[in-house]
């Protein structure tokens, strides 16, 4: 039930956001979320602070023409939303993925506003990307196009403005693309401008890692209130990205067994030995560019494809989904109940449905909000903005060091706050809570703009 002033907000949203369900549904998550809060200190609520944290502050589309390998031109659509520049510069990633349309990337933005508020780093929230298929397409196509799109974005952004990252479809060599067409448009080495680069040009060590090992020492800290830990459990992580694959390799370092993960053709299992293959995984998905089934291929008789299945019929003690929005419904959070789970962290972003957050948090499950638990990625981007600025680089160990601090302390202060207001245990609470305080504070401080 929404607080009865956030009602006719809500409704507001709704009805000048049509057909953008995802964004309707993030922002609903965090409006039933901070009721107690605007109770609390009515003041939030003054100069229609959360109206205007709903609105963004500024919605970029645009055309991006490229030409393919056969010479046919191709359009597509490009886009960032500039959401809240409260606290930093906008910051956020970049989705090439062809179901991307502009309330995808408003919910995306969205939630990074309460992420990056949480990670009590200085960066405003924004998101960004285009309904371009990089499936099947050649690295000259997949260049053509970053540098199509660039062409375009680039007078939107700059490392006090605007700093674009990657998410699903953008790794490493995309963000290379892009910065080497920002460089050659503003004649600038702007190394802030974009994070997520190479090691050689000016990169940071453990971002590559970041989301997933952030998102496994969030879940790891959340086992420890129950004295649990990965040691000798069994783990499913969902998709085979950037994200899932060092989920997959912190879970092993930890002792803990990934039996289970997927793409979106399929998942295996692999229930011998130490589960999954790592090194075979990374091969095949970062060096060739493959697919699950070709990974299952490899691993021969110990690993069982199942092609179109839900991974989430595995029985496990915890569940990382790291894919993509809604793919753990109620039915499969039922599913995974049913089998025991006793923790559910998300790597994705809203990968779990309401009625699926609903169902761990009624039987109990230990639950990890994406814009907490995945909070990782953004923060090291932000440790790498840093690093720019001060013309330095990092070690490995020291950088993972403040990444491990930076994630207890997020789910610290979640935890706080869920106690804080009468629901010990409940980090979505939690997440929003915290995550709102912070923007809400910064917003009212810097007057109606
Ligand atoms: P990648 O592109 O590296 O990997 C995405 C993975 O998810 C692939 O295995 C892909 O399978 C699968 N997937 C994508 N879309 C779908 C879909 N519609 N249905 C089923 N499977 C799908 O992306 P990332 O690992 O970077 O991102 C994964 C999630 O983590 C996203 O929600 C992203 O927003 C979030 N995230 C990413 C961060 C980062 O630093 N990269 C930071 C914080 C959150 P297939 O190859 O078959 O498409
Ligand atoms: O969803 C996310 O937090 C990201 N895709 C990472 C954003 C970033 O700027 O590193």
């Amino acid at each position: 039930m929404l607080d009865e002033k956030l009602e006719p907000i809500f409704a507001d949203v709704l009805r000048r956001n049509p057909g953008e369900d995802e964004f309707h549904q993030a922002v609903r998550e965090v409006l039933d979320c901070i009721g107690a809060v605007i109770a609390k200190n009515p003041d939030y609520a003054e100069g229609a602070l959360i109206e205007r944290i709903c609105e963004p502050e500024r919605q970029i589309i645009f055309r991006v023409p490229w030409v393919d390998d056969k010479g046919n031109v191709q359009i597509n659509r490009g886009f960032r939303v500039q959401f809240n520049s409260a606290l930093g510069p906008y910051k956020g990633g970049l989705r090439f993925h062809p179901t991307v349309l502009l309330g995808t990337v408003k919910f995306l933005g969205f939630e990074q506003v309460f992420k990056n508020a949480l990670t009590g780093m200085p960066i405003g929230g924004g998101k960004g990307g285009s309904d371009f298929d990089p499936k099947g397409r050649s690295e000259g196509e997949i260049m053509r196009f970053c540098q199509s799109f660039m062409t375009e974005l680039f007078r939107h952004l700059g490392e006090h403005t605007d700093v674009p990252a990657g998410d699903i479809g953008v790794g490493q060599r995309e963000v290379g693309f892009m910065f080497g067409q920002y460089k050659r448009m503003t004649n600038r080495y702007e190394s802030g401008v974009l994070t997520g680069k190479g090691l050689m040009w000016g990169g940071s060590r453990v971002r590559t890692e970041a989301t997933g090992y952030g998102a496994v020492y969030f879940v790891e800290r959340m086992l420890r209130t129950r004295n649990q830990e990965f040691e000798g459990k069994r783990v499913i992580v969902s998709g085979s990205g950037n994200v899932a694959v060092y989920t997959i390799e912190k879970v092993h370092q930890l002792g803990g067994r990934v039996i289970a993960c997927s793409d979106s053709d399929g998942y295996v299992v692999e229930e011998a030995g130490h589960g999954i293959d790592l090194p075979l995984l990374k091969e095949i998905k970062e060096k060739k560019r493959g697919r699950i089934a070709d990974y299952a291929k490899a691993r021969g008789a110990g690993a069982i494809y199942v092609p179109g299945g839900r991974i989430w019929d595995v029985p496990a003690d915890i569940a990382m989904p790291s894919a993509t929005q809604n793919e753990l419904t109620g039915h499969d959070a039922r599913t995974l109940i049913k089998n025991g789970v006793m923790a559910v962290g998300e790597g994705a972003n809203m990968p779990c449905t309401p009625e699926a957050v609903r169902a761990f948090l009624d039987a109990g499950v230990l639950f990890a909000p994406g814009k907490a638990a995945n909070a990782g990625g953004v923060a090291t981007s932000a440790l790498e903005m840093q690093q720019n600025a001060s013309r330095d680089s990092w070690s490995f160990e020291a950088t993972e060091k403040r990444l491990a601090t930076i994630m207890h302390g997020i789910h610290d202060r979640c935890a706080e706050m869920a106690e804080t207001y009468g629901s010990p245990g409940n980090y979505v609470l939690g997440a929003n809570v915290a995550g709102f305080i912070r923007v809400a504070e910064a917003m009212r401080s810097l007057g109606v703009v």
